[in-house]
């Protein structure tokens, strides 16, 4: 469905960036510092 990939799609995955679930951690933050760069694996 690439249709589904517009301006909406590059939102939602900005909106990544700024997630957390329901204990607040961000589950992309997994160095767990609270920010998510380049220190983070899954950015690196
Ligand atoms: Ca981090």
């Amino acid at each position: 469905m690439l249709s589904d990939w517009g301006p909406e799609g590059a939102t939602g995955l900005q909106a990544l960036g700024e997630a957390a679930d329901e204990d607040g951690n961000l589950p992309f933050d997994t160095n767990s510092d609270g920010v998510l760069d380049a220190n983070d694996t899954s950015f690196g």
